[in-house]
C-alpha cells in the first residue's frame, strides 16, 4: 500500500521532553525531588499544549500523589484530531537527579485513543523486555532460566554471554540468585527501568534483556518505547498485599494475567520521545552553556520504525522572552 508521507506527531513531542528536562536539569544533585518534578511538570504541561493532537493523560501523575497536573484523565493537546491516549513521565529517575546521579529522563508517548492499558491505582508490575532479535521467544510465565535460553538461542549467543538488567531491590533477590546460577551477567540499576527497557533494542547498549518488578505506568511507556522499537514487553501485574489484590479482583483487574504488548498498547501507531536529563548510557543529560543549553533526545515512530537521535541546542536568552516556561 502506498500512502502519501504522514505526519510525524514524535517530532512534535520531543519539544515536550526537552522543555521538561530543560526545567528539571537545574535540580541535579539538589536534593529535593518534589521541586525538580514540579520543575518538570510545568515544564511538560504548557508545552503538551501546543501538540496538534485531542489527548487524553492515561499515564500520568495521578495516582501515587495526587497531582495537580498532568493528572489521569486530563486532556491535553490543542484539541485538534488525532484523538489519543497520552503517556507522561516528566523525569523517570527522580531520586537520582535529585541525589546527582546517572540515568533520569524525560518521556512521553502517544498511541490512538483507547489503544493504552490504564493501570489504574496498581502501582507494581512484573515485566521482561527484550529488543528486536529477541521478540516472539519470551514468556513472563516461564523461568528465568528458560527465558535466558530461548534469548541466547534468539541472539546466536550463549547464556553466559547476555547482559540482564533489574532494579536493585530486596524483592529481586531470588530473581537474581537464578540469574547468577543461568551464569548470565547483572546489572543492577537503582532506578530507571524505562531507560533500560529502551536499552535492550538499542544495539550498542550491551543489554539484553530487563527482568523484574518495577513501575506499571513505567512499563507502559517502556511498551510504546519498545512497540515503535520493534521489540517486546511482557508484564504482569504485582499486588503487594493481600488488601490490593482483593481490590484489584473488585475493579476487575487479573492479576494473573500476561499482559502482551498488545494489552500494553495495541496500536503500531505509536510515538515516543524521550529527552536525557541526567547522563545515562542511552542518552546523554542537559549541558548548559551559559548562553543556553544542549540536550539529547531519543525520537521513535511505531509506524516506520524510525529512531531518530536529535541533539538540540537551546538558546536560553531567545526561550526566556518567547516562553512561560521556567528554564
Ligand atoms: C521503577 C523505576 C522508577 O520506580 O519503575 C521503580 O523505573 C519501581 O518502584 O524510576 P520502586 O522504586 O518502589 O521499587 C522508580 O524507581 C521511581 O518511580
Amino acid at each position: 500500500m502506498n500512502e502519501r508521507p504522514t505526519r510525524n506527531l514524535a517530532l512534535e513531542l520531543v519539544r515536550v521532553t526537552e522543555a521538561a528536562a530543560l526545567a528539571a536539569g537545574r535540580y541535579m544533585g539538589r536534593g529535593d525531588k518534589e521541586a525538580a518534578d514540579r520543575a518538570a511538570v510545568e515544564a511538560m504541561r504548557l508545552v503538551l499544549q501546543t501538540v496538534n493532537m485531542d489527548g487524553i493523560i492515561v499515564i500520568g501523575e495521578g495516582e501515587k500523589d495526587q497531582a495537580p497536573m498532568l493528572y489521569n484523565g486530563e486532556r491535553v493537546g490543542n484539541g485538534m484530531p488525532p484523538e489519543v491516549d497520552v503517556a507522561v513521565d516528566p523525569i523517570d529517575g527522580t531520586r537520582p537527579l535529585a541525589n546527582g546521579n546517572l540515568n533520569s529522563i524525560s518521556t512521553v508517548a502517544i498511541a490512538p485513543r483507547g489503544t493504552m492499558f490504564n493501570p489504574g491505582p496498581f502501582v507494581y508490575m512484573n515485566k521482561i523486555a527484550v529488543g528486536p532479535e529477541a521478540k516472539g521467544v519470551i514468556n513472563i510465565e516461564a523461568s528465568i532460566t528458560e527465558n535466558l535460553k530461548a534469548i541466547a538461542h534468539a541472539k546466536n549467543k550463549s547464556v553466559e554471554d547476555l547482559t540482564c538488567v533489574i532494579l536493585d531491590r530486596p524483592r529481586h533477590a531470588e530473581m537474581i540468585a537464578e540469574m547468577r546460577r543461568a551464569g548470565a551477567r547483572i546489572r543492577l540499576i537503582p532506578d530507571g527501568d524505562v531507560a533500560a527497557a529502551i536499552m535492550t533494542a538499542w544495539p550498542e547498549s550491551g543489554v539484553d534483556v530487563l527482568f523484574g518488578i518495577g513501575g506499571t505506568p513505567e512499563g507502559v511507556l517502556a511498551a510504546c518505547a519498545l512497540r515503535a522499537m520493534g521489540g517486546e514487553i511482557q508484564g504482569k501485574l504485582y499486588a503487594r498485599n493481600e488488601e490490593e489484590l482483593r481490590r484489584g479482583r473488585e475493579m476487575g483487574y487479573d492479576f494473573e494475567k500476561v499482559l502482551t504488548m498488545d494489552d500494553l498498547v495495541a496500536s503500531d501507531d505509536v510515538f515516543f520521545a524521550a529527552t536525557g536529563i541526567t547522563d545515562g548510557e542511552l542518552l546523554r543529560g542537559v549541558r548548559y552553556t551559559g548562553q543556553g543549553a544542549i540536550t539529547e533526545s531519543l525520537v521513535v515512530r511505531g509506524r516506520t520504525g524510525t529512531i531518530r537521535r536529535i541533539t538540540a541546542i537551546h538558546r536560553m536568552d531567545k526561550l526566556r522572552q518567547l516562553s512561560q516556561v521556567r528554564y
